[in-house]
């Protein structure tokens, strides 16, 4: 069912929820002025297909091409602020018995609104680490400056054994962090109420989640302005921004 309000029933299995999943991807941070991981694409890399750059063989092949397209994305993040729809995560999670914040998103804004505990299913731009022997990263503080050049930047050296150092996410045909992972998959098994917002839905196996809380018999409200891949799988399908949506479905439960 596709509401662009909210209907009784909706409001009510949130406020009888008592184990709730909330699922995020880069739908969220667009009213942070994040683009979306698809609309990523800008300046340097317009002609660059997205799963092109985010590739371990993409780095080794122009190591300064991906890592100043991270460090632009790092940046963006560092000079945005979370918005309504984080906080009202953060919020939520102080009104139910238990809720439970995996993101699909590299970003720290979950955390910046206050949520704890978020569960990255794609890892973090803020923990690089070495691409040959894994050995975290500190990087300097603040706001990376604009990478000259057109964004071109060769990334930093391993303090410990002087290889690469890569971004802390999870590329296309790497694995997901495992325990992280298998707790996605149990609690959309055991929840009452998956929430998923901002996401197409395209990315596996994020994706099998609320298919796999849907299959246990449980509840999943979807929030997104536009179709999505979701759809025909969540109990329902409400249509428009996270910013404004979310704030307004919790504010109406409790
Ligand atoms: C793996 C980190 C195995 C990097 C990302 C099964 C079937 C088919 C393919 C596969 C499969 N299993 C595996 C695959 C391959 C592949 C895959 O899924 N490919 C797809 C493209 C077909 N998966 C993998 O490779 C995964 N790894 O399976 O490894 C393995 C096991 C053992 C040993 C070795 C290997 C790894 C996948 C992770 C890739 N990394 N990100 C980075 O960020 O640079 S994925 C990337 O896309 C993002 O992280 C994001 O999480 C993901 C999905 O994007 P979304 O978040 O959904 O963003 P998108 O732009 O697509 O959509 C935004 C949505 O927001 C839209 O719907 C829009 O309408 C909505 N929106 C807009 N404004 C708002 C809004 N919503 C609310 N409010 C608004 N205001
Ligand atoms: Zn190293």
């Amino acid at each position: 069912m596709t509401f662009t309000c909210f209907d009784l029933r909706m409001i009510a299995t949130l406020q009888g929820a008592q184990k709730i999943v909330v699922l995020t991807g880069a739908g969220i941070s667009v009213e942070s002025g994040i683009p979306t991981f698809r609309d990523a694409i800008t300046g340097l890399w317009k002609n660059f297909d997205i799963e092109m750059l985010a590739t371990a063989e993409a780095f080794l092949r122009d190591p300064a091409l991906v890592w100043g397209w991270y460090e632009w994305r790092r940046m963006k993040v560092l000079s945005a602020q979370p918005n309504a729809a984080h906080i009202a995560i953060a919020e939520l999670a102080g009104r139910v018995p238990q809720l439970s914040l995996f993101t699909q998103n590299v970003d720290d804004l979950h955390e910046r609104a206050g949520s704890i505990d978020v569960r990255h299913l794609h890892g973090s731009l803020h923990h690089p680490r070495c691409f040959d022997c894994g050995h975290p990263y500190s990087l300097p503080d603040g706001v990376p400056d604009e990478p000259e050049g057109g964004r071109r930047l060769s990334p930093p050296k391993c303090l410990e054994c002087g290889g690469m150092i890569r971004p802390g996410v999870v590329w296309f045909n790497e694995p997901l962090p495992v325990n992280i992972l298998d707790g996605a998959f149990e609690l959309s098994n055991s929840c009452d109420l998956l929430i998923v917002v901002g996401t197409s839905g395209v990315v596996y196996p994020v994706a099998q989640l609320p298919e796999v809380a849907r299959n246990a018999g449980h509840k999943v409200i979807q929030i997104n302005p536009a179709r999505s891949e979701l759809d025909r799988i969540c109990t329902w399908n409400v249509r428009g921004s996270a910013g404004k949506l979310l704030p307004a479905m919790i504010n109406r439960a409790f």
